[in-house]
């Protein structure tokens, strides 16, 4: 099968220097067209900053791709929504049938790991979600959370979505073993807001006891491992504004009857419309800060 690494990416692993994955569902489903394309370029400007090597992950053509070049970028920026999103069970139909489509953190950890890429920074994880109402229990949770119970990548993230169920979220992480450690911070981020209400199990303060973490883990583990890293100060969003939006989004899948995986990119739109661009800028800045600090891990990692 087809697998193409892009040759600055390879010549990274080949060296043991150090590589950063990055999702392109984010990029292509999770922002709007129009601004992705500039948070692309920045992503890689931070990492590279860092001294690392970025590495976007999507599948064109049905060749699974890591480490996307410009003009690609500039094509997955560009489809946007259009294009399919992939989780992990996607793989092998989309390559099969040589079709396009952005990657989600299940899909992205899967071919970063088969890359040899062991580092990977996204905005938010993929969860268990609230139930119907009427209904006790979901059958919907994220790939996402299982891939990372399988794979081992480290993967730094600003926790999940409040429209999520974050408290069943962090529950299956425990059951599948998943580490899951806050970044300075005792408490499990919710995306655009810098704490859950949850606590971590683990604290870490500083990239070079995020690595001896990761490598302690490697050492007896196969599983992935979560850093939560809570979006910088200045950039959290209003709680009040986003109490408000999180109740009118729910109201409206409700409405429009939206299930499965297009729940969190119509809840997405929301956000971003009716905030008037604030989750935007809360999102891009979440998914910089990310990117930098896993840079930094892989960094302290290669040495
Ligand atoms: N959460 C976000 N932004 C995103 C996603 C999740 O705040 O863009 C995307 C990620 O790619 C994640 C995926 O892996 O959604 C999870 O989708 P699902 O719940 O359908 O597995
Ligand atoms: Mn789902």
């Amino acid at each position: 099968m087809a697998f193409s690494i892009a040759p600055e990416v390879a010549d990274a692993l080949a060296a043991a220097r150090p590589v950063v994955a990055l999702e392109s569902t984010l990029l292509a489903h999770g922002l709007p067209s129009g601004r992705n394309r500039a948070l692309a370029q920045q992503l890689g400007d931070a990492i590279r900053a860092e001294g690392g090597v970025p590495a976007t992950i999507a599948v064109l053509d049905g060749t699974p791709t890591v480490g996307l070049s410009a003009d690609q970028l500039d094509r997955v920026c560009a489809e946007g929504p259009a294009l399919t999103k992939l989780s992990a069970r996607d793989l092998g139909p989309a390559i099969a049938l040589g079709r396009s489509g952005a990657t989600t953190v299940a899909a992205t950890s899967v071919l970063a790991h088969r890359a040899g890429i062991g580092v990977f920074a996204t905005g938010g994880l993929g969860g268990v979600h609230l139930p119907a109402p009427g209904d006790a229990a979901t059958w919907d949770v994220s790939a996402d959370l299982g891939v990372l119970a399988a794979t081992p990548i480290f993967v730094v993230c600003s926790g999940v979505k409040s429209v999520l169920d974050i408290a069943a979220t962090l529950e299956v992480l425990e059951a599948r073993s998943v580490p899951v450690l806050g970044y300075r911070t005792d408490d499990f981020p919710a995306f655009y807001l810098r704490s859950s209400g949850h606590r971590v199990p683990w604290r870490v303060d500083d990239p070079h006891d995020v690595a001896a973490t990761v490598r302690a883990h490697r050492e007896h583990a196969t599983s992935g491992i979560v850093l939560a890293n809570p979006v910088p100060p200045e950039h959290e969003m209003d709680r009040a504004l986003h109490d408000r939006l999180l109740a009118e989004g729910l109201d409206r899948l409700r409405e429009a009857g939206v299930s499965g995986s297009d729940v969190t990119p119509v809840l997405l739109e929301h956000f971003h419309t009716a905030s008037g661009g604030a989750s935007v800028a809360t999102n891009e800045a979440l998914v910089l800060a990310n990117a930098k600090l896993a840079a930094q891990v892989a960094v302290t990692l290669s040495r």
